[in-house]
């Protein structure tokens, strides 16, 4: 009977969400995303999706957030958070696509069916499944809700539960909770986030660091998204630091990511929309429509738009240093108790990173690696490590620890605290990572928890932005977007640094980039957007315009 009840309910959904004749949709680097009209089929389908996840996880939560991140307020998507609180496990993504694009109730019908057969999934029987839902800002959020909740509830024994509207990070945060059994409510990350960053401000900056004022302003462009939004609930209880919210988007203030957030920041390198000549100088940060990227800039002058960007290989960097300066206290100042914590730190990258920055980490001894772009990649390398960091440029990244060191540094803060070493350097390294360790979200890139972590260590350091700025000078680089035919023409290789096909591509791109001093260019299709993307590095910014037109005129040329 409940092998009947649930083949008429994945009939039905079906039928209520038919495929557009000629509709393709395509799992791509954050999940499935398009004009958010036509999205209701996908997010129906990553509704059942979601719901079989978490009966084949024996009932442990999953996440859906429908959202489309840094895409136009038109456009909308669909992430899907794995129990862990990461990406979706990239071996279900071709079942996602499939399942995407079964032509008919039938076909669906038989697509689950068999899946589950494969997988060792029971469907109809006595299991439980939870599915957590989230939503950004968009206008057809909430009605690709609804289409993610029937598509829930097409699979008996799911239970799906509307967490509202949120950043995609924090809906990570929840599902990671839940399933370690820790408080997982919206007020539950507030009193995490704000918490965690009072003890970083209060007891481990040091009492002379305390800051001028210009040091504790802060304006933050939140993209007319939904970061701006949960920001404001906060700043008032966030100690130590003058926050301001433009583009907070409140009713008038401007349209979704248009002329703002941080992938506008961080392409153009302009300042956003809602900035005056006022601003010049003060340090200002740029989230994007969803609030899982990050970037800091600074107005230069008041006679033009131009800023002084810090992306996400900055923010790594200074993550990177201080990490990597705790753990040199911790091992080698010869402190009473003498312990060491040997702790294998990793830090990851994608080809975008600016060449200087990865300069810049190797000659502190720090150990890269590189992965193609996508947080599902960057997270799972950086989970190797007992840290693990990873940041692409474009703002997206944290810090992982895993659960061995994590205990290891309790033991250590335990023994600690313990005898007359409570106040001393190794004792205060020691607690300065568990604060960062509880501050820093690390289910999946988020722009707050990021946020606050940089402020926390900027005070710390005692740094103004433009000692930040200093750390490396970045290569002159330049990236384009190139409108194709069939994006999907262009295969790629070696961390998407090659193209494999057309292969004629890559001798052209040789050809081109030889002509330049320090010249680096690679192109990949976008995963999110329907364009190929373009990046060249040159020793100057005039030779990295001309290397990355160029190439872009072969994409053009080859592929239409
Ligand atoms: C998503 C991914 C990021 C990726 C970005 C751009 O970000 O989470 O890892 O860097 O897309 O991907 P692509 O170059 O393939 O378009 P978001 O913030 O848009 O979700």
């Amino acid at each position: 009977n409940q092998e009947r009840e649930q083949r008429r309910r994945l009939l039905d959904v079906a039928s209520r969400f038919p495929l557009p004749s000629g509709c393709r949709f395509s799992y791509g680097t954050a999940g499935f995303r398009a004009d958010g009209a036509t999205m209701a089929p996908a997010v129906c389908r990553a509704g059942i999706l979601a719901a079989l996840r978490s009966v084949k996880l024996a009932g442990a939560a999953v996440g859906i957030v429908i959202t489309a991140s840094h895409n136009p307020v038109g456009d909308n998507g669909v992430k899907i958070a794995d129990p862990d609180g990461g990406m979706m496990a990239q071996h279900w993504e071709p079942f996602a696509d499939a399942l995407a694009n079964a032509p008919d109730p039938d076909a669906l019908l038989q697509l689950v069916l068999q899946f589950a057969k494969d997988e060792g999934i029971s469907l109809g029987g006595h299991h439980t499944a939870q599915v957590l839902l989230g939503r950004d800002t968009r206008p057809t959020g909430e009605y690709l809700l609804d289409a993610a909740l029937q598509g829930i509830n097409a699979i008996v024994g799911a239970h799906a539960i509307d967490m509202g509207i949120l950043t995609t990070p924090q809906l990570h945060w929840m599902v990671r909770s839940k399933n370690k059994g820790i408080k997982a409510s919206e007020s539950d990350y507030f009193t995490q986030l704000i918490d965690s960053f009072s003890r970083h401000m209060l007891e481990l900056v040091p009492k002379d660091k305390g800051g001028d004022e210009l040091a504790k302003k802060l304006i933050v462009d939140g993209a007319n998204g939904i970061g701006g939004v949960k920001l404001e609930q906060i700043k008032a209880e966030l100690s130590g630091i003058d926050i301001n919210v433009r583009n907070s988007g409140k009713e008038g203030e401007g349209i979704l990511n248009h002329m703002c957030g941080a992938d506008f920041v961080q392409k153009e390198r302009v300042t956003p929309h809602g900035f005056s000549p006022e601003d010049v100088g003060v340090r200002c940060a740029s989230l994007d429509g969803d609030a899982d990227r990050l970037v800091y800039f600074r107005m230069s002058s008041a006679s033009d738009n131009k800023v002084d960007l810090v992306d996400g290989d900055k923010i790594l960097s200074l993550f990177a240093l201080f990490i990597r300066e705790q753990l040199d206290i911790i091992n080698n100042n010869g402190s009473q108790v003498n312990k060491s914590m040997p702790a294998r730190l990793g830090i990851v990258q994608t080809a975008y990173a600016n060449g200087a920055s990865t300069q810049f980490l190797k000659n502190h001894g720090l150990e890269v690696v590189f992965t193609p772009t996508g947080v599902k990649y960057l997270h799972k390398k950086a989970l190797e490590y007992d840290i693990g960091i990873y940041f692409e440029a474009n703002g997206h990244g944290t810090i992982v620890f895993s659960e061995d060191f994590l205990s290891q540094l309790q033991s250590l803060s335990n023994e600690l605290s313990s005898d007359a070493a409570n106040g001393s350097a190794q004792y205060r390294a020691a607690m300065r990572l568990m604060a960062a360790s509880q501050l820093i979200n690390q289910a999946v890139g988020d722009a707050l928890s990021g946020l606050l972590l940089v402020e926390a260590i900027l005070q710390y350091k005692g740094w103004s932005f433009q000692n930040w700025c200093e750390l490396y000078s970045d290569l002159p680089s330049r990236q384009l977007k190139v409108k194709v035919i069939d994006r999907s023409s262009i295969v790629t290789t070696e961390a998407e640094t090659k193209v494999s096909q057309p292969s004629s591509l890559q001798e052209l791109i040789d050809k081109e980039t030889a002509n330049c001093a320090h010249g680096r260019c690679f192109v990949r299709p976008s995963g999110t957007e329907d364009v190929v993307r373009v990046y060249a590095e040159a020793s100057t910014q005039v030779e990295a315009d001309s290397l990355a037109r160029s190439v872009a005129h072969h994409v053009e040329h080859h592929l239409g």
